[in-house]
């Protein structure tokens, strides 16, 4: 059997190699041209921890191909971006162009599934969609089980660092537009997938995925607005969640500088979008989050206010430690931000990416640093990620400066373990 995946991203591509290190013939189609050559070549466009030998094996073993443009096949897999439009609405558009490319080749028995994170109704859209580009064939949200094409929604959840090994062994929901959809996208995964495979409907498995990332920005928000309280309070949020992590009902999750990252800071908006009156938790919690970066910029310029030629390093800029993605990360707009409004000389120090990322080029006030090199010359010390290379940095290197521990990730070094466990450090 054939597969094509529309998409070779941080989703497709995981995908495509891991299928066709099952035996699949999978035929991968992006239309980036520099990617479709890359993974021709067997290398990977970004980078994940094994990825680049599972793509290398399956190119190698001529089970994996990547062209630009669709060609037949039994099952389609559309793993397309859904950005979030500057109004915070889905924009579905890569999803359209997909459809467009895939209606010609399309076959009486195919499979499509829609993995991309989507609004709620989008696989029936996808559905009324092709409908329209080949009339000549029947769909399954007006012919139902005697479509002769068969559409479902099957979420990806594996994480960022782990994905290789998440995308086998996670449970799997297969959302089909009718029974026999499910059923037949259940068969597909169930090549590679180690997990369960829940089936329901296509609307509910929408849901499902913008439920998961929904439910862990707004336990993150009360973690975060914890940290602003805590802060107004002069208390250590640390502390307080640990110690109110001792009830066997209580787990707070940690704050950080804010949540970043291309899913958790973008799918509560499409549950927003479609139910705004409904949704109010879901919406104060993302702008609870978008706001916590504007607090730890606050906390650095009372500090540089006390220095005439404030030396600030901003340790980190990915959106999660021991990853090098920078997509919506709060590190990165904190450091942006603090050299735009010169509050002082600014080191930036990401161990994880090899040269100054073009978001911070235009600054002549910011200077891409090592670790060692950044510490040394710092009046100031902001810990945005709390990356492993950083668990290196002795206390020492530390006493001498305004320390902003943004994740908590120094205590240890930080902190005199005094009984009432007060900061020593700023
Ligand atoms: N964060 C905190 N405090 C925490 C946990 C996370 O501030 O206690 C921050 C991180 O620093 C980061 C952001 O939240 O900025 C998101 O990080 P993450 O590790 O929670 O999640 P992602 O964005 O890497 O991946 C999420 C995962 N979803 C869930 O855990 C519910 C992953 O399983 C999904 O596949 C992925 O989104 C996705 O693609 O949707």
């Amino acid at each position: 059997s054939r597969v094509a995946i529309i998409g070779l991203g941080y989703i497709g591509l995981p995908t495509a190699a891991t299928l066709a290190s099952r035996g699949v013939e999978v035929i991968g189609v992006d239309v980036n041209e520099h990617a479709v050559s890359m993974i021709t070549q067997g290398k990977v466009h970004f980078s994940e921890p094994d990825l680049d030998m599972l793509v290398r094996a399956a190119v190698m073993t001529g089970k994996l191909r990547a062209v630009v443009t669709p060609e037949p096949a039994e099952a389609f897999i559309i793993a397309v971006p859904t950005p979030l439009a500057d109004d915070k609405r889905p924009d579905l558009g890569y999803i359209d162009a997909a459809a467009r490319s895939i209606a010609p080749v399309l076959e009486a028995g195919n499979l499509i599934v829609l993995e991309s994170t989507s609004p709620v109704g989008t696989s029936a859209r996808l559905s009324r969609q092709l409908a329209e580009l080949r009339p000549d064939l029947t769909f399954p949200h007006a012919a139902g089980e005697r479509s002769d094409i068969r559409i479902a929604y099957c979420p990806e959840r594996i994480l960022p660092g782990r994905m290789v090994l998440e995308l086998v062994e996670n449970d799997r929901i297969i959302g089909g537009l009718t029974p026999a959809c499910a059923a037949r996208a259940d068969q597909l995964y169930r090549i590679f997938v180690k997990g369960a495979c829940l089936l329901t409907d296509a609307n509910t498995a929408e849901l499902v995925k913008l439920t998961e990332n929904a439910y862990r920005d707004v336990n993150i928000a009360f973690a975060n607005e914890l940290s602003m309280i805590c802060d107004g309070m002069g208390l250590d949020v640390w502390r307080v969640i640990e110690l109110s992590n001792r009830h066997p009902r209580v787990k707070i999750l940690q704050p950080g500088p804010g949540v970043g990252g291309h899913c958790i800071a973008v799918d509560p908006w499409f549950i927003v979008d479609g139910m705004p009156e409904a949704s109010r938790l879901i919406r104060t919690a993302r702008e609870v989050n978008d706001s916590k970066p504007l607090h730890v910029i606050e906390r650095i310029r009372r500090h540089a206010q006390r220095f005439k030629d404030p030396v600030i390093a901003c340790l980190g800029l990915t959106y999660k430690p021991n990853v090098d993605d920078l997509r919506e990360s709060p590190a990165l707009e904190i450091t942006a931000h603090i050299a735009r409004e010169r509050l002082g000389k600014v080191l930036a120090v990401e161990p994880h990416i090899a040269r100054l990322p073009r978001e911070l080029a235009e600054f002549d006030n910011l200077r891409f640093c090592d670790m060692s090199d950044a510490l040394a010359e710092a009046d100031i010390a902001v810990l945005l990620v709390d990356h492993a290379e950083f668990r290196a940095i002795e206390a020492k290197e530390l006493l001498n400066k305004i320390v902003i521990d943004t994740r908590g990730f120094w205590r240890d070094r930080l902190y005199v373990p005094d009984r009432y466990g007060r900061a020593a450090a700023e």
